[in-house]
């Protein structure tokens, strides 16, 4: 097992890591931006080494100062967290040529999964259902056109190194397709200096829903059941659930198998998501996710299972500690992300935080790295909390949820929990009844 652990990260999450690291007798070191040095996670690590201004590019992204941070604190891990570095994989590799471990998978999965167009061909030929599409890239604007014909309209043109919404275009008829073609090769040669891009069938009211696996790298693969996020407003999720309203035991053991099925066949180390849309009761493969997720503890809460020390354990080189007929899905788990920020206009509102109070109890967790006079710092995420909540079945996680967010008190700055208490009320989201453009459409009739 490592001695040391250098956390690559900030906020919560680094906590979260600090966390698992302490439980597992691992010794912690902090990287942070000028901007975090009063942070919580700063303060909780062993060491701690300051890596460059606040903007991220110089600080939590500069490859060079966190193997620097690395190199004089004698780590041997190195954690990513989610977001900044995660899903880089050349940092993967840099990392692992200076003789640290990479705590997630392997770079050649990293890049695989980046790439869409490679991930969704992979996925396909492993027998992952994926969205009726283009097959591969579009290499001549005539034979696309022929394509989307075929495929039927409304279809998306999708960006190859895109993902998370950037560089889609929704393409209504015939008659746009060229000019809609042009300006999605555009927009993509801009964010990602690459061009290619894909065609997809549109689906109009699909789910979100994502499988949580873990594997060790020998081809043992588990899956630890999924997540409904499909209520989220621009590309960022405001509210997640596990298991999903929508599945059945039946749909949820079959999407299970499949995934895992295809990913021990590709060895995948590590933890991983698999997207899906969801409609009229068939999956589609959208994107593969190759780290520890924001949502990561609602699958924790019905499992039982801490995913992060369970991949720290298999980034040190130890096999898969259970099997799936080992794993029991028990009750229902809802994450509520906190943002500071308004909870009607979404302008962030970072500040210094005055009064702080958690809820707790049984069933509710807090990760959070707020306390009572930090200054949340304007050059990062607004994510300041996230609120998870278990009980015994949905409704009992509701009521739970309500009592909790009563509870939580965030003096000085303005958050988004009204907007939560809001929506857990509304009708079709106490039924399940809800798809990935609900929230925007709820929050567009109330103006
Ligand atoms: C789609 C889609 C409808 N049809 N693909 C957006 C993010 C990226 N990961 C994939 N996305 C979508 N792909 C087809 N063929 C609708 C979306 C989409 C979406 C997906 C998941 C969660 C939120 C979303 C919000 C808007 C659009």
């Amino acid at each position: 097992m490592f001695e040391k652990v250098l956390i690559a990260n900030r906020g919560e999450i680094a906590l979260r890591l600090h966390r698992a690291c302490r439980e597992m007798g691992i010794q912690t070191v902090a990287v942070h931006s000028t901007a975090d040095g009063d942070a919580m996670h700063v303060r909780l690590a062993d060491e701690a080494v300051c890596i460059g201004p606040p903007a991220a590019k110089d600080s939590y992204l500069n490859m060079p100062a966190v193997l620097a941070a690395a190199e004089i604190t004698g780590s041997e891990g190195i954690h990513p967290g989610y977001g900044f570095l995660s899903e880089n994989a050349d940092f993967a590799h840099i990392v692992e040529e200076h003789g640290y471990t990479f705590i997630g998978p392997s770079e050649e999965h990293i890049r695989l999964m980046g790439d869409k167009v490679e991930a969704k061909r992979t996925v396909s030929r492993l027998g992952i259902p994926v969205v009726p599409g283009s097959d591969g890239a579009i290499t001549d604007e005539d034979e696309a056109r022929r394509q989307a014909d075929d495929i039927g309209y409304p279809v998306l043109i999708k960006a190859a190194a895109g993902g998370g919404g950037r560089g889609m275009k929704l393409v209504h008829s015939a008659d746009a397709f060229a000019a809609s073609l042009a300006a999605a090769r555009s927009e993509s040669k801009a964010a990602f200096n690459d061009d290619a891009v894909y065609l997809e069938k549109y689906l109009e009211r699909p789910r979100h829903i994502e499988v949580q696996v873990i594997g060790d790298g020998t081809g043992k693969i588990v899956h630890l059941g999924e997540r409904d996020c499909s209520l989220q407003r621009r590309h960022q999720k405001v509210l997640e659930e596990a298991p999903s309203p929508a599945l059945n035991a039946e749909a949820r053991e079959r999407i299970g198998d499949v995934v895992v099925k295809a990913l021990s066949e590709i060895k995948y180390t590590s933890l991983g998501t698999v997207e899906f849309l969801y409609e009229d009761g068939e999956f589609y493969f959208i994107e593969m996710n190759t780290r520890l997720q924001v949502e990561h503890p609602i699958t924790e809460a019905i499992t039982g299972i801490d995913l992060v020390r369970e991949q720290i354990h298999i980034a040190a080189g130890a096999p898969l500690s259970f099997s799936q007929n080992n794993i029991r899905f028990a009750g229902h788990a809802i994450e509520c992300r906190i943002n500071a920020e308004d909870p009607r206009s979404f302008a962030p509102s970072p500040g210094q935080v005055g009064d702080f109070h958690a809820p707790g109890g049984l069933g509710v967790r807090v990760d959070s790295a707020l306390y009572s006079g930090y200054r949340v710092p304007p050059h990062y995420d607004s994510l300041i909390a996230k609120l998870v909540v278990h009980g015994y079945n949905r409704n009992d996680c509701l009521m739970r949820l309500t009592r909790s967010l009563e509870e939580f008190v965030i003096g000085g700055i303005t958050s988004n929990t009204p907007l939560h208490a809001e929506l857990i009320r509304q009708q079709d989201f106490i039924d399940g009844n809800y798809h990935i453009h609900w929230l925007e459409q709820y929050l567009a009739q109330q103006d």
